[in-house]
């Protein structure tokens, strides 16, 4: 496979940008090898510099639920951007998109815009803080909420891979308030509220943890969360930037029936463009300013353009046919990879949720980020290249989720499945 240009352009790439990218998990640095620069994305591909085209399994590492370029988000974004592309003042589109959010996800009475999913959890943890009255807070082992400093803490996703437990530069204080645990030990998270329950703001957790890779919650465990917090007058925060629209049209709260405080999202709602948003009853938001004294803001926030993109992809999501049409070819492409592994002897954990999906090169179950560590990540980095030369992209490191989206058709998934017995053969041989 020619590579030439996207190995001349990282050279150039790493002399002006730190790692010669902007988000290290980007950097290949988990699976070796350099990553391609894209020359574009088509529906459920993407295209290399260098012309060589792959199945797309990161989608922007969610955002793109209906595949890239969508004909109608395209069509959106060129009508609004005629009309400028931001004007830091109110406009319709805001209205529009939340309230398709809120008709999605029935507790959320109002939401705030912003521009990331690590603005969202950040701004929903200080919401948390402010309503309270309270400091601490309770996260998991191996969850990634973006790298606001106080949630930069034993967290997932690039950190996990960069095995940067902690990152320098985050000062004990700023986490002296962050307690952890392990995701999936409610009997942990009992025992830090016997200990402190009445001076915990917020319990925060990816209700599907998909940055670790993707490690579904146990029977019980939301629910628990959901009791222990009610009871100690905390509030649960559901991360649901990456579950949110991925998981189950209505997230992972509808999914799962379980109804958090304060919703984070991100990534779906903005289509490809830079929009986070946190949420919740109105008794809890109008905390936020003006309305009330918790502070918060954003030059960029509800921009049109984002707005549009995110209006266009939840209402092309929500057209009949296309949810279920994205499951069954995840059904297909999850029965696909544990028949080609099973075929080559390869151990491996395969789970689906929604139109998301995670493959551990481990011979147990995963439910936790200890279990998560144990899987082999040299074997997934061949995989991973194996996998890029039979032209499938997946995300460059184990410890993160897959994506599908309404674009991807039969014929994807029989390229990718093809790739992959090619892959787990070579695993098996080598
Ligand atoms: P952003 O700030 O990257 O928009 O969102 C942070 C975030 C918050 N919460 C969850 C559950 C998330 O998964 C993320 C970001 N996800 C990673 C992928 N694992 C983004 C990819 C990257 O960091 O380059």
């Amino acid at each position: 496979m020619n590579l030439q240009t996207s190995e001349r352009l990282f050279a150039e790439a790493r002399t002006l940008l730190p790692g010669g990218v902007n988000s290290p998990v980007r950097a290949f640095r988990a699976v070796g090898g350099q990553p391609i620069f894209v020359e574009r994305g088509e529906g459920a591909y993407l295209v290399d510099v260098d012309g060589n085209r792959y199945v797309d399994y990161v989608l922007s590492w969610g955002p793109l639920i209906l595949g890239h370029a969508h004909p109608d988000v395209v069509a959106a974004l060129h009508n609004a951007i005629l009309r400028g592309t931001s004007y830091g003042a109110p406009c319709p589109q805001e209205i529009e998109l939340a309230k398709l959010i809120i008709q999605a996800m029935p507790n959320l009475e109002m939401v705030r815009f912003v521009n990331s999913g690590t603005e969202a959890t950040m701004s929903a943890l200080r919401l948390a803080r402010a309503y309270t009255g309270r400091s601490k807070i309770v996260k998991f082992e191996g969850n990634y909420h973006g790298h606001a400093d106080l949630l930069l803490v034993q967290a997932g996703s690039g950190v996990a891979t960069l095995g940067l437990p902690d990152s320098p530069g985050v000062p004990a204080a700023t986490v002296a308030d962050t307690l952890t645990a392990r995701y999936n030990d409610l009997g942990a998270v009992e025992a830090i509220f016997e200990r402190m329950g009445g001076e915990i703001a917020a319990v925060i957790v990816e209700p599907v943890a998909g940055n670790m890779g993707l490690v579904p919650p146990q029977p019980n465990f939301l629910a628990g969360l959901r009791k222990l917090t009610q009871e100690a007058g905390s509030l649960l925060v559901f991360d649901e930037v990456m579950t949110g629209f991925r998981v189950h049209p209505g997230g992972a709260q509808t999914l799962f029936d379980i109804i958090p405080d304060i919703t984070a999202l991100g990534k779906v709602i903005g289509g490809g463009l830079p929009v986070g948003a946190y949420g919740g009853p109105r008794a809890i938001m109008e905390m936020v300013a003006p309305a009330g004294p918790m502070y918060q803001a954003g030059t960029l926030s509800g921009n049109p353009l984002a707005m549009t993109a995110g209006i266009t992809t939840l209402r092309g999501l929500s057209a009949p046919g296309v949810w279920k049409g994205i499951e069954r070819q995840g059904a297909r492409l999850m029965a696909g990879l544990a028949a080609a592994a099973e075929e080559s002897k390869i151990p491996v954990q395969i789970s689906r949720v929604g139109t998301m999906f995670g493959m551990f090169f481990a011979d147990r179950p995963v439910t936790d980020w200890p279990t998560a560590k144990r899987a082999d990540t040299q074997r997934f980095a061949r995989f991973f290249q194996a996998m890029l030369a039979g032209g499938v992209y997946l995300a460059p490191s184990q410890f993160e989720a897959g994506f599908l989206s309404s674009a991807h058709g039969e014929r994807e998934i029989d390229q990718t499945l093809a790739a992959a017995s090619e892959a787990f053969a070579g695993l098996a041989s080598s």
